[in-house]
């Protein structure tokens, strides 16, 4: 199973799902790919029709790049009839790429927090009626994975965005407080994940194509074997249910939305809203006088349309990497572009599979009363009428069904976000606070935090990743504000503001801590700043009882801690010379951070020497 989201260095499977019909023994074979080189393959012999499920191994070495990761999944057919050659023909040249599709690599940048929420590293920020808002990727670990068969659609969707979604700040760092904008910016945040991982710009060009072939080989006179080999496999995966999401969510999307019960009235209600009525006119005008030839047309003008606004859905939101800033209106044009397209396409493609069905007399009788009709209003008094008749119920109840799936996908999706931000509150209801900020445009200061322990929070300069070693703390970069947690008991050794990654030769920042007692704020203190390109700023933090709060610059060298590096401090190093940082007295005298009292502390202390 696989989620678009993976930690670092760990594994994970794809599932896929392959429909399939054929005469003969034919293999089917899945190979996978990332950077030209094979991950991994799997191959099977299939006759008759069917569904194969073909699970596929990543194994470590392909998640430790951090960032998003691309993947090529590729079907390759071998036809016995050809010697289990390689198809080449056109309509049979299925051997080609199935999915290129992104898997986030991140890393979790918490240390057992409360509730077991994990912010990632993944954050995108979100441009919004001329105001930013940072949305930040949360994994619930607590939900882990599950067992998905038999999980309906609804159950399946509801634990996916309870075990990950977003936590939504402004731009000043806070958490977004008003219910609806928080909703409305996760399911934007989603879209735009989505976007980047799965709905990227190859695949829907591949849908697209999909949809203009079936179109053309609906068209040609010659194409009734092809359309029912199509047709059959469409049926199949209907019952399969849809492949795209089956290979990202590692569950089949169900074809049905359960627990709906759809009324005449809704149906009515989307058929106007997409037209139908005049679609239909449309398609008895284009002159074809056989009704079969009539209902195809429907089918290959929604194909049509399909794969039309499909490229123009492919013209939003093409530059989403992890860190981008994204439009809110782009962003929603793009996601209802798409769905109409999907609901549309996939409808289509269901036509043309009725028209080759056994359902197709009792649907070929109902719409035959329906083309001679030249209005709308006729058209749509007459189709209430036939909603009696079974199958044309069913098909239109198919079309219904996949919008009502994206409606149940935005809704599970936002109520859930709610529901994560509230369990992250509750979480942060005794804490303290800490938050840099630098002005809009300049980047990028770090901070970091040391306990008594030793225990650090912040960037680790090796590695370039978030260290957290304390437990019971987030630490969230939000891009212009970073911002760590921590739990209300934790005594604070030093705080640094560390200008090592700084763009402008000075870079100015403004320092808030807060503590919060009961949700309530107990103190609360804000320091500003400025820092040289490559120096570091270090403070020392006191935090009363009651939640006041004291911070101190502290000059670099006074390991005594008396406001002035002199002899004292001297004296103080050279006893403690050579050794490895065990406890809080050697903290103090580690100039350097680096666990280990050396040359590079003494080298400090004497640049400093006399200064306070
Ligand atoms: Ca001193
Ligand atoms: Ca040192």
């Amino acid at each position: 199973m696989l989620f678009s989201w993976v930690k670092r260095n760990s594994e994970f499977k794809i599932i896929v799902p392959v429909t399939y019909s054929f005469i003969y023994p034919t293999l089917i074979m899945l190979k996978l790919k990332s950077d030209g080189e094979l991950i991994d393959s799997s191959e099977r012999e299939v006759v008759g029709s069917g569904i194969e499920f073909f699970t596929l191994n990543v194994k470590k070495k392909f998640t430790n790049r951090v960032g998003g990761t691309l993947f090529k999944l590729r079907l390759h057919v071998l036809y016995p009839e050809e010697g289990y050659i390689e198809a080449r023909f056109s309509y049979r040249n299925i051997t080609s790429y199935l999915r290129e599709f992104k898997v986030v690599i991140g890393i979790l940048t918490a240390n057992k927090p409360p509730q077991n929420l994990y912010p990632t590293n993944f954050i995108l920020h979100i441009r919004w009626n001329k105001e930013k808002y940072t949305a930040v990727q949360i994994y619930n670990e607590a939900l882990g994975s599950k067992s998905l068969e038999n999980i309906s659609s609804e159950d399946f969707l509801k634990w996916r965005y309870s075990l990950f979604n977003w936590l939504i700040f402004d731009s000043k760092g806070n958490i977004v407080m008003d219910n609806d904008k928080y909703k409305r910016l996760a399911f934007v945040a989603e879209i735009a994940f989505k976007r980047l991982c799965v709905w990227n710009v190859e695949y829907i060009k591949n849908i697209a194509e999909r949809y203009q072939k079936c179109a053309f080989w609906a068209e040609v006179i010659e194409s009734i074997l092809i359309i029912q080999k199509l047709a059959l496999n469409l049926i199949l995966a209907m019952k399969g249910k849809a492949l795209e999401s089956c290979i990202f969510e590692g569950i089949e999307k169900s074809g049905k939305v359960i627990g709906l019960t759809l009324t005449t009235n809704e149906v009515m209600r989307y058929l106007r809203e997409i037209d139908y009525a005049n679609r239909l006119i449309k398609a008895v005008k284009s002159g074809y006088e056989v009704p079969e030839n009539i209902i195809v047309w429907m089918a290959i003008f929604g194909l049509k349309d399909s794969a039309s606004k499909l490229e123009e859905t492919n013209q939003y939101l093409t530059d989403i990497k992890p860190g981008a800033t994204i439009d809110y209106d782009d962003a929603l044009a793009f996601f209802d572009k798409f769905k109409f397209s999907e609901i549309m396409g996939r409808s289509s493609m269901r036509l043309l599979a009725v028209r080759f069905s056994d359902k197709w007399l009792s649907f070929k009788q109902g719409i035959m009363e329906l083309i001679p009709l030249s209005s709308a209003p006729l058209i749509y008094e007459k189709l209430r009428k036939l909603l009696g008749i079974k199958d044309l119920f069913d098909y239109f109840n198919f079309m219904i069904n996949e919008k009502k799936y994206f409606e149940l996908w935005e809704k599970i999706l936002t109520e859930k976000a709610l529901e994560l931000r509230d369990i992250y509150l509750s979480s942060t209801s005794n804490v303290i606070v800490v938050k840099l900020s630098e002005p809009e445009g300049q980047h990028k200061l770090y901070l970091h935090i040391y306990d008594f322990e030793g225990r650090h929070i912040g960037l680790e300069s090796h590695t370039k990743s978030i260290e957290v070693e304390i437990p019971g703390t987030y630490y969230f970069d939000l891009g212009r504000n970073i911002i760590v947690i921590l739990p209300r008991n934790i005594k604070i050794q030093r705080m640094i503001i560390d200008a090592d990654y700084a763009h402008s030769s000075f870079e100015s920042y403004n320092i808030t801590i807060l503590t919060v007692k009961n949700q309530q704020i107990s103190g609360i203190k804000v320091c500003t700043g400025t820092i040289k390109l490559g120096q570091k700023q270090e403070f020392t933090v006191d935090i009363s009882p009651e939640g006041r709060v004291e911070v101190r610059k502290r000059r670099i060298g006074d390991v005594n801690y008396d406001g002035i590096v002199d002899y004292r401090d001297l004296a103080i190093l050279i006893a403690n010379y050579g050794k490895i940082v065990k406890g809080p007295e050697e903290i103090k005298i580690d100039i350097n951070y680096d666990k280990v009292i050396d040359y590079k502390d003494l080298a400090l202390l004497i640049a400093n020497y006399g200064k306070d």
